[in-house]
């Protein structure tokens, strides 16, 4: 490859991607967001994974455990005066695993906590769930109900207007390597749960809105569509776990298109887990699990910009372990650290630092909690 060649390519890179651009393409990380630690937890939480805040701005993490099973999935809540961790649920028990997982959970404006129950690593046969926590006037759990069923694996949720938006990130269709993005309104199960089709027949479900394909990359990992989250004109923000594919599905006119790249590119993007929405800044946060990164879209400006990325760490002092989920909270990014491992990301072993990360935001008024749009 001549110079000028190499110039052009390089000036390619720049139109989608800002921060340092390293000989290889792949973007370099900002000392100004190193992370710091936010929480250490015990074994009872030796898997966190989804976040979630109420209005009054205290923090809840779901922890799936399914690493120590010999710990029950539950969602833990910080209360935000005293920055004291306690449990406030144990996940719902499927009646056919016996367990419960939570992970993508976000509040509806009634209070109500809505949560993906992922049985996926228990058993592959459309058992994950969508569960709602009823809550009470006093913030205390009353009671917990399945609202959508038959799904394969449940990983990120959003509540918007009257309706649940989640992902299901494996479709299990030979060949296809698929995963969409789904909404069921809430009128949807008053009387009862609702049920997705068959994924022979998700292009024709009227649940599904989106489905995602992944190109395995060097990890070779089939999983697709993963986080989602809206912006503050309602559009959709996904991508594939597989492959870092990452898309939007605009929303126009009240119907939303299909899911359109905004990123296809390993090098800059090898990895898209969980991600969320500054409406403050208009960015979307994307947690890379693949190279224990924090990335984020600027949504006005169409490019990628990375803020962090560290080598195989287990997470003591703040740095990232597998980051699975970005979170929003006032002036601050929390990152919650999934560290579980899987084939070719730089996390090498589950160990026994259960922690959550925090990386502050640059101080611009911060953001309003409860980090919702509807
Ligand atoms: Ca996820
Ligand atoms: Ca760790
Ligand atoms: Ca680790």
């Amino acid at each position: 490859m001549n110079k000028a060649t190499r110039w052009v390519l390089a000036g390619a890179v720049a139109t989608v991607a800002w921060g340092v651009v390293a000989a290889d393409g792949a973007l370099q990380p900002d000392e100004k967001y190193r992370p710091k630690l936010f929480a250490q937890f015990g074994d009872h939480v030796n898997v966190p994974d989804g976040l979630a805040q109420d209005k009054a701005g205290n923090i809840f993490c779901a922890a799936p455990n399914f690493v120590d099973q010999s710990y029950a999935g539950t969602i833990m809540k910080m209360e935000k005066k005293t920055g004291k961790w306690s449990v406030f649920v144990a996940g719902l028990l499927h009646p056919d695993t016996k367990r419960g997982a939570p992970m993508g959970m976000e509040f509806d404006e009634e209070g109500n906590l809505y949560y993906c129950d992922n049985q996926y690593f228990f058993d592959k046969a459309y058992k994950s769930r969508v569960i709602r926590v009823v809550v009470d006037k006093a913030g205390q759990p009353v009671r917990m109900e399945p609202v959508v069923e038959n799904v394969k694996l449940a990983n990120a949720l959003r509540i918007r207007g009257n309706a649940v938006y989640f992902t299901d990130t494996f479709f299990d269709i030979e060949g296809k390597n698929q995963g969409g993005v789904y909404r069921v309104p809430m009128s949807a199960f008053k009387n009862g749960p609702a049920r997705l089709l068959p994924k022979e027949q998700a292009a024709n479900d009227p649940y599904c809105l989106g489905i995602t394909s992944t190109t395995p990359n060097h990890r070779k990992d089939i999983a697709a569509t993963d986080g989602m989250c809206f912006d503050k004109d309602g559009n959709i923000y996904t991508g594939n776990f597989g492959d870092g594919h990452f898309y939007v599905l605009r929303l126009k006119d009240g119907v939303y298109g299909k899911p359109e790249t905004l990123v296809n590119d390993t090098k800059l993007l090898p990895c898209v887990d969980g991600v969320c929405y500054d409406a403050k800044r208009d960015r979307v946060y994307i947690a890379d699990s693949e190279r224990n990164a924090i990335l984020y879209w600027d949504v006005k400006a169409a490019k990628l910009v990375m803020m962090w990325m560290n080598d195989d760490d287990c997470g003591k002092d703040g740095l990232l372990d597998q980051p699975c989920e970005p979170m929003v909270w006032g002036d601050k990014l929390v990152v919650v650290n999934f560290d579980m491992t899987f084939p070719g990301l730089r996390n090498s072993k589950n160990d026994p630092m259960h922690t959550l990360s925090v990386i502050d935001l640059d101080k611009k008024g911060g953001c309003p909690f409860l980090n919702l749009f509807r």
